[in-house]
């Protein structure tokens, strides 16, 4: 009897059980900083079934790992990979912090709490600890070179004041219902969401977190967390919580259950090589191949040579845990089948003690009689805050870092939260397979089901896909001066290299592009440049890739690391580079090349870390200047145009002593002169400086190092370009009958410019960029067309450090020689100058737009060759 009242028991239990999981599916938020592990863990999420875990929305974490505009659009492609273009997907915003705390709608998240202003450009306190270039945000943001070379593109993308933001998107998901959240990036989405939207707060089931670490020890090197780059003086954080420690606090503390999987129980899901192996023996699907390529190229790019014991699975075993733990809801204190779990009291530390003082790093109290946000004056919000990776309160005499923020300490007393914690992940519990993690076994089965697959990849979505390159013939041709175009990626520099390729190879052959990353753009951007040169059919020009740091601002210990002192002036969100780096929304109309950035793949070619391959990796600035120096005839010189901050010329210079002789002459656009005072620079972001210019502002020692330099330079300066800003007038001369295909996307492209500048005041320096075009104009036009006039001053660039003055010309009478600057030329025949020129059927386009693309690759035999 008994026993049949058990049964009787049991089965009414699991009657309830399979009534609730079949009542709904959960849904899920995923915010995410998009690094590598975070597309494994969406990809694991999108691949369950979607009756039981519904993954409704996907909001980015700007401030971390990733840059908006890339990350955005490679998150539009996964899905539009995995047919889910019914995802909604949140990025950026504009709103901003008022002195006096209150939160505006729509905070971008680009800035962490503590140091959001009013809009999207700041500093970069925490961020500056993630690497710009190489090993960080550059291998990120392309994914290695995957994102363009194997993900199909959708119609879904990034564009200007049309993206949903991160804001709007929560605020959506949470209100239609009872919804749990994923959160595997820093933090501040989600806390200016809860900060701001206390009433749906009854909405939100559950917040899993990855992230954190409390009785961690990474296996490096015996400290709790993870922050590499930043173990001398905080040993304490990871990586998400430092992202933003603020904003991790008020998520915790938020009274919404929480369960965390830290590097406490990641620590003990190390990448092993016998899961490695076993993943490269089972890619059956598009999504399986796309993580185990991604997963390959972090191995062969890994920054040591200990892959195997220090890279984990992070944020996809957090998604192993949450879901297992969400499937066996009425089992109790988080059972799972991944990872053993157990409740402790934490706090997230945001300030070191001592409390309630006042010594210039805290936002939150220094200078205010009341606190932002209502903030007690001696609480634990109230100490030093971290100001960076050299910050030199954290360094204690015995070397230890001291500084704490981020760290999710175990506390008692009232400033303390229970959240149920992962502590290790299980074994496999088959002792024969070579997997000796539960998850493994998970996580490969379910990449490679064949439910929710992947419909194709790039390639195979095009039946008569073939991958061209498309290479001039000059042969017999008379060709002119040889000239390098150095270029910053902001939109005006497009549209000059589009007028570059225009004017004829007899006046000037144009052999590289340098790119200098210090500006407008994230480098990654480098990629629209190989699109718009497959477009004008010049897969033959190279293009080398600078370094992403001006001068003397990278970390003396770890140059992967560095400053934004300069570069935070250019806002990070509308306006900014999110606009340069997806071309205003336009890049993705371009063609597509098969050139790309890809990172060195250096284990499969030789010795770890092999530079020798350059040809098998996106070459560096200075390699491509060597090997144009090396194609040249002997006694013939090169000219350079550079259109941004002048880091890779200075570089160049630096690195190579014989640089200057080879060099005829360099024009310079940018540089603010104005003797009298009268007409302010364009640096935006930095009222203290009224005179500089934006190019000479982002990296001053570079500027005066070719100051002082031999070299016989032309400044276009700022009162030139702004003669030629007229909006209006260059897209109307560019309205003519059969445009070529370049003169219709540089229409395109400054109509949307002038939109822009038209509806919204974050758009209000559209002019600097569409001034930009002149350099390329006057380099290349003849005396007679434009007439200009030249005056040579003794001109110097100050360049001390000081942010109120770098960057401003000065009259220098202890300078040796004199820098041309263009005085005066006839400006209203310039805009003809620029649209005959692109109208022109000379030298056009050869694939017009990536719509023809498709429809090449769609149907057969169509000629591929380039038009004559
Ligand atoms: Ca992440
Ligand atoms: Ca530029």
């Amino acid at each position: 009897m008994e026993m049949l009242w058990l049964w009787w028991r049991t089965s009414l239990f699991a009657v309830i059980i399979a009534a609730v999981a079949t009542a709904r599916p959960y849904r899920i938020l995923l915010d995410t900083d998009v690094d590598s592990d975070d597309f494994f863990a969406m990809l694991y999420l999108l691949k369950l079934n979607k009756s039981e875990f519904d993954l409704q929305a996907i909001t980015i974490n700007t401030n971390e790992w990733s840059d908006g505009g890339h990350s955005v659009n490679h998150i539009y492609d996964i899905l539009y990979m995995m047919g889910r273009d019914d995802v909604a997907v949140g990025v950026g915003g504009e709103g901003g912090i008022l002195e006096d705390g209150t939160i505006q709608p729509n905070v971008g998240g680009y800035i962490p709490i503590i140091d959001q202003g009013s809009g999207t450009a700041g500093p970069c306190r925490y961020r500056q600890t993630i690497p710009v270039g190489a090993g960080g945000r550059l291998y990120k943001d392309t994914n290695f070179g995957y994102r363009k070379s194997f993900l199909p593109q959708g119609s879904r993308r990034y564009s200007p004041l049309e993206q949903p933001t991160a804001q709007q998107v929560l605020i959506k998901k949470i209100s239609d219902g009872p919804i749990s959240l994923f959160v595997i990036g820093a933090h501040t989405n989600i806390a200016i969401f809860l900060m701001t939207n206390p009433h749906l707060k009854k909405n939100i089931e559950h917040i899993y977190i990855m992230g954190g670490g409390v009785n961690s020890k990474n296996p490096n090197g015996g400290n709790h967390g993870n922050l590499y780059t930043c173990f001398k003086s905080n040993p304490y954080a990871e990586f998400n919580f430092f992202g933003d420690p603020f904003a991790a606090y008020q998520v915790i503390h938020s009274g919404i259950p929480v369960t965390l999987v830290p590097l406490d129980a990641t620590n003990t899901i190390p990448i092993t090589q016998n899961f490695f192996e076993e993943f490269e023996r089972n890619q059956h699907t598009y999504e399986a191949q796309y993580v185990f390529k991604t997963l390959k190229m972090v191995r062969d790019t890994w920054f040591d040579n200990h892959f195997y014991e220090s890279c984990f699975m992070w944020d996809s075993f957090m998604s192993g845990v949450s879901t297992s733990i969400m499937r066996n809801l009425h089992k109790r204190n988080g059972e799972n089948e991944f990872a053993e779990m157990e409740y402790m009291n934490i706090t997230v530390i945001t300030s070191n003690k001592p409390y309630g003082i006042s010594d210039g790093s805290n936002t939150l109290f220094d200078g205010r009689s009341v606190p932002k946000f209502n903030l007690s004056k001696n609480g634990v919000h109230s100490g030093h805050v971290q100001t960076g990776i050299q910050d030199p309160f954290c360094f204690q005499s015995n070397g230890i870092g001291k500084c704490k923020d981020g760290y999710t300490e175990k506390v008692s007393g009232p400033d303390s939260v229970r959240v149920l914690l992962a502590t290790r992940a299980k074994q496999n519990r088959d002792n024969s397979s070579s997997l000796d993690r539960e998850f493994f076994v998970s996580f490969l089965k379910v990449l490679n089901q064949p439910q929710n697959q992947g419909r194709f990849n790039f390639t195979s979505q095009f039946p008569y896909y073939k991958e061209v390159l498309y290479k001039p013939d000059f042969k017999g041709e008379e060709l002119g001066k040889t000239v390098v175009f150095d270029m910053d990626m902001s939109a005006g520099d497009f549209l000059a290299l589009f007028y570059l390729l225009k004017v004829p190879v007899k006046t000037i052959n144009l052999k590289a592009i340098l790119v200098t990353p210090t500006g407008w753009a994230n480098a990654a951007t480098i990629d629209v440049i190989y699109d718009l040169l497959h477009m004008m059919g010049r897969d033959d020009i190279i293009v080398g890739l600078g370094d992403p740091f001006g001068l003397n601002q990278s970390d003396p210990n770890n140059p992967s690391v560095g400053s934004c002192k300069y570069l935070q002036a250019i806002p990070h969100g509308s306006g900014g580079l999110l606009d340069s780096d997806t071309l205003f929304g336009l890049a993705r109309d371009l063609p597509r090349s098969p050139r790309r950035y890809t990172a060195e793949n250096s284990v499969e070619f030789g010795a770890p870390r092999n530079t020798d391959h350059p040809q098998l990796r996106q070459p560096l600035a200075l390699e491509v200047w060597k090997s144009v120096v090396k194609s040249i005839d002997i006694g013939s010189k090169i000219t350079i145009l550079t259109n941004g901050p002048l880091t890779t010329l200075a570089k160049i210079l630096l690195a190579d002593a014989n640089a200057s002789s080879i060099i005829q002459d360099v024009f310079i656009l940018g540089g603010h002169i104005d003797y009298t005072r009268h007409d302010n620079g364009n640096v935006i972001n930095v009222p203290s400086n009224k005179y500089a210019e934006m190019n000479m502002f982002l990296d001053p020692f570079a500027a005066k190092v070719v100051f002082d330099s031999v070299l016989d330079v032309t400044l276009i300066p700022l009162s030139m370009q702004r003669k030629v800003c007229l909006f209006p007038h260059i897209i109307k001369k560019l309205d003519f009958e059969n445009k070529t295909s370049e003169a219709h996307f540089s229409q395109r492209l400054l109509t949307r410019m002038y939109q822009l500048q038209q509806r919204n005041h974050r758009y209000q320096h559209m002019d600097t960029f569409l001034g930009e075009i002149l350099g390329a104009v006057i380099l290349t036009t003849d005396q007679r067309t434009l007439n200009p006039t030249f005056e040579a001053k003794p001109l110097n660039v100050e360049a001390t450090g000081d942010t109120s003055r770098d960057g401003q010309i000065i009259v220098d009478p202890k300078q040796r020689k004199s820098i041309k600057v263009l005085k005066r030329f006839d400006h209203l025949s310039y805009y003809d100058v620029f649209a005959d020129r692109l109208a022109d059927a000379k030298q056009s386009a050869v694939i017009g737009s990536f719509n023809e693309q498709k429809r090449i690759w769609s149907t057969p035999q169509i000629r591929t060759e380039i038009k004559s």
